[in-house]
């Protein structure tokens, strides 16, 4: 079994301008993130593969997976851990085939036959959400909430990450509707400091764990 990280953080310039997609990535890393997702929708390929090899310099140096958002061409090139499809993106089977056997390979999925879909051509963990309003993701659909979380958690017998409109606030009771972890931007990259955020989102995602293990 793949060790899937529960605290991603989704580096993003364009909720914020103040930090590079490496910058971003050291203070996660610093502020104990076991997850870098690197997330770029603009900008030529050649733009992506440079910020994506200063995100992977850092995560190589720190030994923590990064994980590239749509692009496989992008992971390939990097050496990234691995790589996270959307329904519009490569099929799971297909990205199977293109990445080593060790490699991660993440899948948004929101209703349960798309869950048992990715999960079936190979998924290592499904992406679920928006749990809340989220403005990062401009075509994001209505909140899911935590009832449908607690759901798709007990259908998905794979690690699922919980995203969308998280906040430190919210984590505790993310985690214990059965989320393996949490996936952010703004909560990170919107704070305005990043590493002290994280900080603060894996000390709740650690008591949330605490907690589940009592029971
Ligand atoms: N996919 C579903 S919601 C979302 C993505 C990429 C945006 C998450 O960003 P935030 O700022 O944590 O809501
Ligand atoms: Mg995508």
């Amino acid at each position: 079994m793949k060790r899937i990280g529960v605290l991603h953080v989704i580096t993003d310039t364009t909720v914020q301008s103040r930090f590079t997609h490496a910058q971003l990535a050291e203070m996660a890393i610093e502020g104990g993130a076991d997850t870098v997702q690197f997330r770029q929708k603009t900008g030529t390929t050649r733009d992506l593969l440079e910020a994506a090899q200063d995100a992977q310099a850092v995560c190589t140096q720190h030994a923590v997976p990064l994980i590239v958002n749509d692009r496989a061409d992008i992971a390939l090139a990097v050496g990234a851990a691995g790589v996270h499809f959307g329904q519009d993106d490569l099929p799971i089977s297909i990205g199977r085939n293109l990445f080593p056997q060790n490699s991660i390979i993440g899948a948004s999925a929101r209703t349960e036959e798309k869950i048992l879909k990715a999960i079936s051509e190979g998924a290592d963990y499904i992406g679920f959400g928006p749990i809340r309003q989220t403005s990062s993701k401009p075509d994001a659909e209505a909140p899911k909430g935590l009832d449908a979380l607690s759901r798709m958690c007990k259908i998905a017998r794979c690690p699922v990450i919980a995203i969308g409109g998280i906040t430190v606030e919210d984590v505790f009771n993310v985690i214990r509707a059965g989320a393996h972890g949490v996936a952010v931007i703004s909560a990170v990259c919107g704070a305005p400091d990043p590493l002290a955020a994280t900080r603060h989102l894996v000390a709740e995602i650690r008591r949330a764990k605490k907690e589940s293990e009592k029971v």
